[in-house]
């Protein structure tokens, strides 16, 4: 990411949504160390992976926006980009 005023707003909106995804993890340890009941830990477990994709597909829409453009822009490393991107969605399917 560069210095522009958009990756910076960018970049606090991006540890915002890490820091209350992760203070939702911690609940959820939480209520796993207070014997919660099974269920609701999983409905709270599933709602921080919720979070987490979004996230994913916040900074996946990011990186086309920058990274992507600017390697279509320069024609370099643009097979490379798109091998990598390939790849993500893979994963990110799972
Ligand atoms: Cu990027």
């Amino acid at each position: 990411m560069s210095n522009c005023e958009e990756c910076s707003s960018h970049k606090k909106d991006l540890l915002n949504r890490l820091s209350r995804a992760e203070g939702h993890l911690k609940k959820v340890k939480k209520m796993a160390e207070d014997d919660a009941y099974c269920i609701d830990i999983i409905t709270q477990s599933l709602a921080v992976q919720s979070a987490l994709r979004s996230i994913d597909e916040m900074v996946l829409k990011n990186h086309l926006e920058t990274c992507v453009s600017d390697a279509f822009t320069s024609k370099k490393g643009v097979e490379k980009k798109i091998d990598e991107i390939v790849t993500t969605l893979k994963f990110m399917r799972k």
